[in-house]
This record gives structure tokens, sequence and C-alpha cells, in this order.
């Protein structure tokens, strides 16, 4: 089977980046934009395949979540189709020539190399940093954005799975993500985090169930990525704002990047919808990366032409 067929070990994936980089010189960049609590790097790659003056851009996270190992698989997917069918395939054409594309492929490094050392630790879900008063370890990563910060959906507590951490980007993966947004929010027009599983499509808000300002037009983008995905991949997606599909989570990075200013946020929840879970068999990667790559490039064409 092909690289991107399978899983990979964190290693794997830093030398991919590298190799990618590397191959790609006029193409993509790698930018350092922090490091894990663990030092290890948070690299992003810059997808920049035409010179026009007037670009936007996008940005896509994988693994926010440990054991969502489909995450990252997705990044490195989409990675390869851009380099791939630029020029080829019409739709990532023209996003690509209206958009760079920022991609961070493991925002929870330390938690994703966790879950590769040893069998037991295969459902690490947040990162691996110390406690103050506990001796548990770790913070949900996406309770620790600075959106309604640690309410309900959330907890204090640092031995429970959704630990918000001490304060809002309290830890450094959060931060630096946080940081480069923040310093880039005039360009990016689209935010896209990509998680597993359950098959849906969210948008803000996930801290309330109030309604964001654009709920219609996300709504009906989101209607229509998961059309397409149901016509081309017959999998069904659900889609809504995050609060009423799934449940009340505070701290999250699309909540966040929302209330930033970038008013196209969505969280992606991969396949399957719990028969492998979080184990999803890498036979299934070639269509659950398909069916993501066709919603993320309908957002991006529908961002494209509303902005
Ligand atoms: O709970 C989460 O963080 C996400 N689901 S997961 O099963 N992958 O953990 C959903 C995130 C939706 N967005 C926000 N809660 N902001
Ligand atoms: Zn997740």
């Amino acid at each position: 089977t092909n690289f991107y067929e399978r899983y990979h070990s964190l290693e794997d994936i830093y030398y991919w980046i590298n190799r990618t980089t590397q191959e790609n010189l006029a193409r993509v960049k790698t930018i350092l934009i922090g490091s894990s609590s663990e030092k290890r790097p948070l690299y992003v790659l810059k997808l920049s395949l035409n010179d026009r003056a007037d670009k936007k851009a996008m940005w896509i996270d994988c693994g926010i979540h440990a054991r969502e190992w489909i995450s990252p698989a997705f990044c490195l997917w989409f990675v390869q189709h851009s380099l791939a069918f630029y020029d080829v395939n019409q739709d990532i054409t023209d996003i690509l020539d209206n958009m760079d594309i920022y991609i961070l492929p493991v925002l929870n490094p330390d938690g994703y190399s966790y879950t590769w050392t040893h069998y037991t630790n295969r459902m690490w879900r947040k990162n691996r940093s110390a406690s103050m008063n506990s001796d548990c370890i770790g913070v949900d990563l996406n309770r620790n954005f600075d959106a309604n910060w640690c309410t309900e959906g959330s907890s204090p507590n640092p031995c429970t799975e959704i630990y918000c951490g001490a304060f809002p980007e309290s830890e450094p993966e959060t931060h630096a993500v946080a940081e480069f947004l923040r310093s880039h929010k005039d360009t990016i027009q689209l935010y896209v985090s990509i998680h597993s599983y359950s098959q849906m499509l969210l948008f803000p808000y996930s801290y309330t169930v109030e309604e964001a300002e654009n709920h219609n037009e996300l709504l009906e983008i989101a209607k229509e990525a998961t059309e397409k995905i149901r016509r081309y991949y017959r999998s069904n997606y659900r889609y809504g704002s995050g609060a009423k599909t799934i449940y009340l989570a505070p701290g999250g990075s699309d909540d966040w990047a929302y209330n930033l200013g970038i008013k196209y946020s969505f969280t992606f929840e991969l396949q399957d919808r719990g028969h492998y879970g979080f184990l999803l068999p890498p036979s299934h990667i070639p269509k659950a990366c398909n069916e993501a790559l066709t919603g993320v490039k309908t957002i991006a064409l529908k961002v494209i032409e509303k902005t």
C-alpha cells in the first residue's frame, strides 16, 4: 500500500514534512510556530502554489486529540492531493489559485507520540503536560482556548479527559496556534479543525446554544458539503452548531477562531460512526480522507465565492 494509506509515527511525519518541503521548494514552506510541552516542534506547512497578490488563506489543523489517528492521516492526504492535483483537478486548482493553505499536521505531538508507544496508551486524548496540584497528566487542548473557557462541558479537574488547563492558552500547543492565528487573522478567512469520530460537520458555537451571527450561512455551507459527501461516497454526516449537534464544549479552537474574526470556522468529525471508533483500520483511510477532502473543498470554494 502507498504511504498515505497507512498511519505514521510522529518521527515518520516529521521526516515526511522535511521531505515534502525539500521536494517542493517553490510551493511549500515549513514554519516553526512553537513547541509542545515536551519540547517537540510544531510545524505548519504553507502551501502557496500561485503568487497572485491579493490571495487569502485557509487554516487546517489535525491531531488536537492524540488517539484520533485518522486526523493527521487526513492532513498528509490533503497536502499530497494539493501538490499532485494542482492544475489537474479543477476544484483544488481554483482553491489554490485564490488561497494559501496553512496546515498543522499534528497539533498535539506529545499525545500522538504517546499513543504510539504501547497499546495500553493507544486511547490517550490530551497532551502530556504535568499539573501543579495533581499527579494526573494532560490538558484537553480543545478545552484550553479562550472561548468561555472552563465552563460547563469541560472540567477544572486534571484527572478528567476534558480538563481545561490552569488558564486559557496555558498549554504551549494552544498558545502557539492562537498566536499564529492572531498574527494572520487579516488573511485567514477559513478555519478547519479535523477530529474523529462520528461523521459530523460542526460550526460555532459549541460553548453556548445561542446561534452565531452568520448561523444560516454556516448551516447552508455545511448542508452543501455534507450533501456532496453523501452523493459521492454514500456516507452520512450530521451537521449543525456544536452545542446543538453533539454537546456543550467550551474552550474549543473553532469557537475561539470564530470570535477572533474568522467567520468561517468548522470542525470535522471523520469516520466512522462507532464500529471501529478511534481504531479505524488503515484500509479505511482512503474513503475517510476522500470524504473529508470533498467536504473541505466544497467549503473552501463557497468561502472564495463569498469573500
Ligand atoms: O469534544 C471535542 O473536542 C470534539 N469532539 S471529539 O470527540 N473529537 O473530542 C468536538 C469539538 C467541537 N467544537 C468545540 N467543542 N468547540
Ligand atoms: Zn477530537
